[in-house]
């Protein structure tokens, strides 16, 4: 595995080890009798000790890695470019709840002076500066989709946006050479990876290639038939919607194309790095 980028994001920080399996098996063991659930708590306990005491990798103690790894494995191996998430009826759509404020402020920006700050390629470091009307003259698409959150909840909304892929093709940051990205022709050296980040990189999100040319992954600036608000993500935020929330990142400011597998705020946390659906 690659080492997680860290630029331009702060240090890793330590990691508790989140763990979404055993959580699902103690939710399961109060489903049960009572001296079996006791045992099972027990059993648990002792599973959790065992896990807290083997030495970790990474932050994530190496027995959950394994899954994790066993997971990205599946979720790389089944990703098909061709498979798309259901597309609604307009009217299903509602208004998710506000769910994640990492990185996000609750200040309006101006859009006039706003700039999406992007790299990469033969361009790295070199830091192209995206305005929002930029964005805007991208060919605009909209869909209905499930915003589905690892909590367990989701909701059918109605977004606006323009394709990551066709900011890769306006740009020559998504390929090595600097040649832009064509779905026709994908340029041989293209760049393996996107880094996505909130102003300071505070909250940072990667995604495979694959994942960020999808054509329902959108750099969305419409929630519902209305501009987005900052609690939701203005002025830019990632729809994905193959993907769980966590990966849709609200108030990007920095996107770079790199083929360093980039570092992502929840896999750091131990959530699986793809968090497909
Ligand atoms: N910058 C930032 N983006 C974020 C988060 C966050 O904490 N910070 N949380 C994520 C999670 S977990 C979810 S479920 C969705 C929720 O989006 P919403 O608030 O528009 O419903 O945002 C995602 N994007
Ligand atoms: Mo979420």
């Amino acid at each position: 595995m690659n080492t997680p980028d860290a630029e331009p994001h702060d240090e890793p920080k330590p990691v508790a080890p989140a763990d979404p399996d055993l959580k699902i098996q103690l939710r399961r063991a109060t489903r049960r009798g009572f001296a079996t659930a006791g045992v099972a708590l027990l059993g648990g306990y002792g599973a959790w000790r065992w896990l807290a005491t083997r030495p970790g990798q990474g932050g994530v103690v190496w027995p959950l890695r394994r899954v994790l790894e066993a997971n990205e494995r599946i979720a790389l191996g089944t990703f098909q470019p061709s498979r798309l998430a259901p597309d609604f009826a307009r009217n299903r759509a509602g208004v998710p709840r506000v769910n994640g404020t990492i990185g996000t402020t609750d200040d309006e920006v101006d859009p006039a002076t706003w700039r999406l700050k992007v790299d990469g390629g033969a361009l790295e470091g070199e830091r192209r500066l995206v305005s929002l009307d930029q964005i805007k003259a991208l060919p605009r698409f909209e869909q209905t989709t499930e915003l589905k959150c690892i909590e367990g909840w989701s909701t059918v909304v109605r977004w606006a946006g323009a394709r990551l892929a066709d900011l890769a093709a306006s740009t020559g940051s998504s390929s090595r050479s600097g040649r832009p990205y064509s779905a026709s022709k994908p340029p041989d050296d293209l760049l393996s990876y996107v880094s996505l980040a909130t102003p300071g990189g505070v909250y940072y999100v990667g995604l495979d290639m694959p994942s960020a040319l999808h054509p329902q992954t959108l750099l969305c600036y419409e929630m519902n038939g209305q501009p987005l608000s900052p609690d939701h993500g203005a002025p830019l935020r990632l729809i994905i919607p193959l993907k769980y929330g966590i990966k849709n990142i609200k108030q990007i400011k920095t996107l770079r194309f790199t083929d360093r597998r980039p570092a992502d705020y929840w896999a750091e946390r131990g959530y699986d790095y793809h968090a497909g659906h």
